[in-house]
């Protein structure tokens, strides 16, 4: 009897010890903000050992009466709404607010910033959290760096228990580059309105700034322009593969704009010139040297269409496309491809390239154009992509162009991550995600230092992916990658670090219901 009892005892000791072991660890982990998994990494995290609790009675404070400002709070208080599921409110205020909120404040040197400024000071303490920066934009990112420190289920978009603790310290963190972006191809394949936004949200997540919108390929016209209508009512009208195709109204196009602007993501449209415009060949007979229309194509040859570069006509249909284009644009930069314009003569690009930079420059535009463009005469400003010709990015570069990295072999998003990715193509290799992470834009090219580079850009050709799931899976989880090349010193960045705190972004990949691979390169593990 006697023993029976002490059993029992000393297993209930055992329970209370192990339970009472268990909160102080977990306790240690939410109040460890330099243990915090965040990706891209912060410039600076300094932590103090506590930890904040957002309750039901939390609201969001915001100095002044910025209308810019109480946009970003509300996106916020959007976000926390979701799956707390406390009422929280949006307040202007001039002083600090009381114990247990958040407040967004402008930061003392806000006067004399450069409106490119995308950094952010974030405070934790455990009273308040405050998030200072210069710059919307840099609220914006904060914000970003605020949910990743809250638990993974913060994602989520029903109702979850809490509590919703953070840790406490300070992260200040701006980016190493000025362009952080992804391209989207819809033209080989459409997508959605809705499926576009879903991927502007990717970005955003991770502090990426440019959307780069690949609008007309050989397979499809994917935007209205109301001088030429055939283009995308026509030229539009299928894809690979032979189905419906599609193209986005120039309403459509500014919605996705002004969704993708309230993330601070800014869109870059791409027609493609003068190879890899089938569809507009096939639209307008006139287009053609030989004066007839194309048939649509839906396979996925490239390099046998070709603008008539010696036509008014085509610097007619270029003036209009791009006027409209550009009035419906915001950003600085109109996209005008230029690659693989293998049924171009040389003598006939040269002087194509040097026409369409003043067509563009003409509408108030910066002109991007893949490396190929560098054997034109670059006009000043210009930004040549960096694909695959390391000559190319040489050549631009010593025009004085910026160069925008996406090499293919590196930054490619439909490249098979191994030979048994059912997805996506291989003619630039494989690309797991360590591959993915490991190398740096400003060593790249021997002659291409960080001074000459714009930022880097991780290009989603779509081919083979016909739908927002095969997105999903090829862009994650590169993608979080690609983030923190362009934003993090690359001085803090190594594989071995980064792929611990990737791993731990899985239950925010699954409360975010997104198909991401799985790779066995990543040691996936529960955060907390
Ligand atoms: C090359 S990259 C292309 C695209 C293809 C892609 C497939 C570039 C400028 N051109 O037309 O879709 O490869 O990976």
């Amino acid at each position: 009897m006697i023993n029976r009892k002490k059993y029992f005892a000393t297993a209930a000791l055992l329970v209370f010890v192990v339970l009472l072991n268990h909160d102080a660890l977990s306790a240690k982990s939410h109040s460890d903000l330099s243990g915090a998994s965040i990706i891209p990494k912060p410039v600076s995290i300094t932590a103090t050992g506590d930890y904040f609790v957002l309750k039901p009675q939390c609201d969001i404070y915001i100095q002044g009466q910025s209308e810019e400002l109480k946009q970003i709070g509300q996106y916020l208080a959007d976000k926390l709404k979701q799956s707390t599921g406390f009422a929280i409110d949006v307040i202007t205020t001039d002083k600090a607010p009381k114990h247990g909120n958040i407040f967004l404040k402008l930061a003392d040197n806000s006067a004399n910033s450069k409106p490119e400024d995308e950094g952010y000071e974030l405070t934790i303490t455990g009273g308040m959290v405050l998030l200072s920066a210069v710059n919307p934009a840099g609220f914006f990112h904060g914000i970003q760096t605020l949910r990743q420190l809250l638990p993974a289920r913060i994602e989520m978009a029903s109702k979850q228990a809490g509590p919703w603790k953070i840790a406490t310290g300070t992260i200040s963190d701006y980016p190493a580059y000025v362009y952080r972006g992804a391209m989207l191809d819809v033209s080989r394949h459409f997508f959605s309105v809705q499926d576009v936004k879903r991927f502007i949200e990717f970005l955003a997540c991770y502090k990426m700034n440019f959307l780069h919108l690949h609008l007309s390929d050989d397979q499809g016209w994917r935007i209205e322009i109301k001088s030429w209508p055939d283009l995308a009512k026509h030229g539009g009208s299928t894809q690979v593969g032979g189905g419906q195709g599609g193209y986005y109204t120039q309403e459509q196009y500014s919605d996705i704009v002004n969704y993708a602007k309230q993330r601070y993501i800014t869109i870059v449209p791409e027609i493609d010139m003068p190879g890899h415009t089938n569809a507009a060949l096939a639209s307008y007979p006139e287009l053609n040297c030989s004066g007839k229309a194309t048939e649509l194509y839906t396979g996925t040859n490239v390099g046998f269409s070709t603008l008539c570069t010696n036509l008014d006509v085509t610097y007619k249909f270029i003036d209009d496309v791009v006027r409209e284009l550009a009035a419906i644009t915001p950003g600085p930069y109109i996209h005008i491809g230029g690659d693989e314009s293998h049924s171009t003569k040389r003598e006939d690009y040269i002087p194509f390239i040097n026409k369409v930079q003043d067509i563009v420059i003409s509408h108030g535009k910066k002109i991007i154009g893949w490396d190929d463009i560098a054997i034109a005469s670059l006009k000043p400003g210009v930004v040549a992509q960096h694909w695959a010709n390391v000559k190319n990015a040489v050549k631009a570069v010593d025009q004085g162009a910026r160069i925008l990295m996406s090499p293919a072999n590196k930054a490619y998003l439909d490249m098979k991550y191994d030979k048994s990715t059912t997805l996506g193509l291989h003619w630039a290799g494989y690309i797991e995600v360590d591959s993915a992470y490991i190398w740096d834009p400003a060593t790249l090219i021997p002659g291409v230092g960080k001074e000459s580079v714009l930022g880097i850009e991780a290009a989603l050709w779509t081919e083979t992916i016909t739908n927002i799931k095969d997105i999903e899976y090829m862009v994650f989880p590169r993608l979080p990658g690609y983030a923190e090349i362009g934003w993090s010193p690359s001085s803090g960045r190594n594989w071995d670090e980064y792929k611990i705190r990737l791993g731990k972004q899985e239950e925010r990949f699954k409360a975010m219901d997104i198909n991401y691979y799985p790779s066995q390169k990543v040691p996936w593990q529960e955060a907390r």
